[in-house]
């Protein structure tokens, strides 16, 4: 699974192993007889991280003696996942390491699989933050990351019985090898309280915040590396811990339970990720989490400044670019003016003009669900000084419209920070807006539906604020890593020099789209992925698949406007053809499932019971004889999308459009030359366009169709079912519990809601998604034309490269050099 030469130094090797074999005695305290694989494992880790120290240092210093311009990613979530073979891959060392270990008996790849995934992310938000960290290391951007090191990440998935339940994540049972903890670096946060105005020296007023209780922040810090180890980043993660005089008092004075509760209530900031992408938003303690890591964060970025810059604040803008993951750390903005104002006293103005100018926001969903809003009680009795703050910058912010002539009410009403329908609420989008020099969207699509919808007004008073920063990927670890056969392939052709600069050189693949010999190399190392896949789900899951069949893949979290469901009747329309024409030429398929559902989310959840229901009825019916197959894949994480993947023949890209702020995992997919079928949504319009229609099936309602749709009164699912007779059958055997044997009634308030209302229009979709599978099948069967247009995905999407993101990023939002990869070490 290695990318490079299998001639290495022995010099490198025997240095790697030493080095290998002094952590094991000196950091474990093992000789090699007596450790355990994880012992092997922390050892190697650790002689890997020493590998990155120098490069750090040197990075570090070098950035502090050239004044460099720094970006400061703020996110709650980071979807990290592993960091061993990606840490190896880009330092370089990954076949010394392989032959090192080999000399002592080691089996990396063994090795590899020992390492827990640092879940600390939801799904594509918190994804999308990790392949950034990557890629700014690799283009040599000065930055760090911000964020929780929750002691708990995403739950673990487990099927029992087909439904979803959650069990706890330990990912630091055995410690993080990769982290530094520094005790020094450390803040105290405030909470609750009171605030108190007084007379300053020349008669301004000044304002005292006395918070009643303090939260601890301690660093972690994790240095990321880029490709050939050109420089090192830090991401530093923030824990929670009590303040420990404060609770020692109390305990001392005898109240030893109220001590305890003190201690957890702090420690419970930094205990668990928040398991939901949208439903679980409103409660205390997320708002908590949220204001403490941006607290610290914002302490140890002017502590930082203040030391490298003169003892000023004034130049903040010129040397820090803060960069807000969604509205979650969007607090910020009134954080950083108390800090400003308050604790190092700058006038008002100019403190909101070195805000705003060091401040961007980017948006990822335009779900009205999922847009933070917190009710003005809450933030009073949590926030006090924040909420006075914000206040204030809505004063000035509604003044000022009105200077501009502005004085339409229901202009004014949507531009204001405040919500005052349903309950008084701070709507922490437009908070992030009016505190941002530069708003971005994630798509083209998406971009362009912020201006038109949630950002309507802001948008029409700022029109220039808004622009989009299309998602991309980190090819290194969904290509190179991930996919070590198909780059060894598409290296053989196009040389080595494709591994530096992938975006441009994937083009160059083209004219191999028609070469025969290349297509059927490319055909071979895709059954190799899935002769892996296989073996893996039938070690699990005892499930026998065909790996000659077309694998076809949905894998992402579990949401209605994602439309697994739409995926489902499209199974289960394909079972029923085939029972009633048993002897008829299918196209075998296997259909993989797999993503975690909000614990919350009830629907979602009886999704992933219908997914298992399907599969057990089609996967032991005998008149289907291995033609269809159903799997669900219990507990999707990055490590297990790493190994789907590259065995993916079809990807499955079918959300409302509309509703997909851009996606990510469509264009793994597509790099590792699946063929995507999917709605005009999200960076689907952009593959499109890219890729070529003739090279995907592209189906169903556009974003403006939905709309209108939605617009009429009366809009159900009538007419859709009427024109389908496919689809009723599909509706009525799920309905009447043909999937559901011991509980026939299971399913039908799901179908029912699909019949009454129908929102994310899968009924209206159906047909159209079940055309599109046919052109798919049909084009399965005429090979040569598969994967030519498999060739060409790969090709075209080099564009879909994080590194292209990022640049567009340095270059419009944040202004700073992307000097790239410095080769040579
Ligand atoms: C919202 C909330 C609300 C409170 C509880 C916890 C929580 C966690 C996450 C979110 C926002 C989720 C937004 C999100 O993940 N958006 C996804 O972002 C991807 C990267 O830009 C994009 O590719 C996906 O289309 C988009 O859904």
């Amino acid at each position: 699974m290695s990318l490079e030469p299998t001639a290495v130094d022995a010099a490198e090797v025997a240095a790697f192993r030493d080095a290998v074999l002094s952590k094991l005695a000196y950091a474990i305290g093992k000789d090699p007889e007596h450790a355990f694989d994880h012992d092997w494992f922390e050892a190697i880790a650790l002689a890997t991280r020493d590998r990155m120290i120098d490069r750090w240092m040197a990075h570090t210093e070098k950035s502090y003696r050239e004044k460099r311009k720094r970006v400061y990613y703020l996110s709650l979530e980071f979807l990290i996942g592993r960091l061993l073979i990606d840490s190896m891959s880009n330092l370089g060392i990954l076949e010394i390491a392989r032959q090192a270990l080999a000399d002592l008996d080691v089996d990396l790849e063994r090795i590899r699989r020992l390492e827990p995934d640092a879940a600390l992310g939801n799904g594509g938000l918190g994804r999308l933050a990790a392949c950034f960290m990557e890629s700014m290391a690799s283009l040599g951007v000065v930055a760090h990351g911000y964020g929780i090191r929750y002691e708990h990440g995403l739950f673990r998935q487990v099927i029992l019985d087909g439904w979803q339940h959650e069990q706890t994540e330990n990912w630091l049972d055995f410690g993080n090898p990769w982290e530094f903890e520094r005790p020094e670096v450390s803040y105290l946060i405030g909470f609750g309280g009171s605030v108190v105005a007084r007379a300053g020296e020349t008669g301004e007023t000044k304002h005292f915040w006395h918070w009643a209780e303090g939260v601890r922040s301690i660093a972690y810090d994790i240095p990321i590396v880029g490709w050939r180890g050109s420089s090192v980043n830090t991401l530093r993660l923030w824990r929670a811990r009590a303040e420990s005089d404060f609770h020692l008092e109390r305990f001392n004075a005898g109240d030893h339970i109220g001590a305890v509760a003190d201690e957890a209530r702090a420690e419970s900031i930094s205990r668990v990720l928040y398991p939901a992408d949208s439903t679980e938003a409103g409660q205390e303690l997320r708002l908590r989490q949220e204001y403490f890591f941006v607290a610290a964060s914002l302490q140890d970025l002017i502590r930082r400044h203040l030391t490298q810059h003169d003892d000023t604040l004034d130049n903040l803008p010129a040397y820090a670019a803060i960069q807000l993951n969604d509205t979650h750390p969007a607090i910020a903005v009134a954080e950083l003016m108390r800090l400003l104002v308050d604790i190092h006293g700058m006038p008002w103005e100019r403190a909101w003009e070195r805000t705003v100018g060091t401040l961007s926001y980017t948006n990822h969903t335009l779900l009205p669900e999922a847009l933070e809003t917190w009710p003005v009680g809450l933030m009073e009795r949590l926030l006090p000084r924040h909420m006075q703050i914000i206040y204030l910058i809505n004063a000035y912010h509604l003044d000022s419209l009105r200077a501009r002539d502005i004085h339409d009410a229901e202009l004014l009403r949507a531009a204001s920070l405040i919500e005052e329908d349903h309950g008084r609420r701070v709507r922490m989008g437009n908070l992030a807006f009016i505190g941002s020099h530069s708003i971005n969207g994630v798509s083209a699509l998406h971009t362009d539906l912020m201006r038109k919808t949630v950002f309507t007004y802001l948008h029409s008073l700022y029109p220039q604020r808004i622009s989009n920063k299309t998602n991309g990927i980190t090819f290194r670890r969904w290509l190179y890593q991930s996919n070590p056969e198909l780059t060894r392939l598409l290296v053989s052709v196009l040389g080595e020099k494709l591994l530096d600069s992938p975006e441009t050189m994937l083009r160059e693949l083209e004219p191999y789209a028609n070469d025969n010999s290349f297509r059927q190399r490319f055909a071979a190392q895709r059954r190799h992925n899935k002769d892996v896949l296989a073996r893996l789900v039938k070690e699990r899951l005892n499930i026998d698949l065909d790996p000659t069949a077309l694998f076809d893949v949905q894998i992402k979290r579990i949401h209605e406007y994602k439309r697994q469901l739409l995926n489902l009747l499209h199974t289960v329309a394909l079972y029923q053809a085939i029972r009633a024409d048993p002897g008829g030429n299918w196209v075998p398929r296997v259909k993989i499932f797999g993503g975690k559902a909000a614990a919350s989310y009830q629907r979602a959840k009886l999704i992933i019971k219908l997914a298992n229901d399907i599969a057990r009825t089609i996967n032991d019916d005998p008149t289907v004889r291995g033609l269809l197959k159903v799997v669900f894949i219990p507990n999707y994480n990055v490590s297990q999308a790493e190994r789907i993947i590259p065995a993916a023949d079809l990807s499955e890209q079918i959300s409302t459009a509309g509703l997909e702020a851009s996606g990510t995992s469509n264009m793994k997919f597509a790099l590792n030359g699946a063929l995507t079928i999917g709605t005009m949504d999200g960076a689907n319009v952009e593959m499109h366009g890219l890729i070529g229609g003739e090279h995907m099936f592209i189906f169903g309602l556009t974003a403006q169709q939905v709309e209108a749709r939605k617009r009429a009164e009366d809009y159900n699912a009538d007419a859709s079912i009427a024109a389908s007779s496919r689809l009723k059958e599909v509706l009525s055997a799920i309905r009447n519990g043909v999937f559901s044997p011991d509980d026939q009634e299971r399913y039908t308030g799901l179908v029912d809601s699909l019949i009454w209302h129908d929102t994310f229009m899968v009924c209206a979709d159906f047909e159209a998604y079940w055309q599109a599978q046919l052109e798919v099948e049909s084009r399965w069967r005429d090979q040569t034309s598969w994967w030519r247009s498999a060739v060409l995905n790969t090709a075209r999407v080099g564009w879909f490269s994080a590194d292209r993101t990022i640049r567009e990023y340095a270059n419009e939002i944040w202004k700073v050099a992307t000097p790239g990869v410095v080769i040579g070490r």
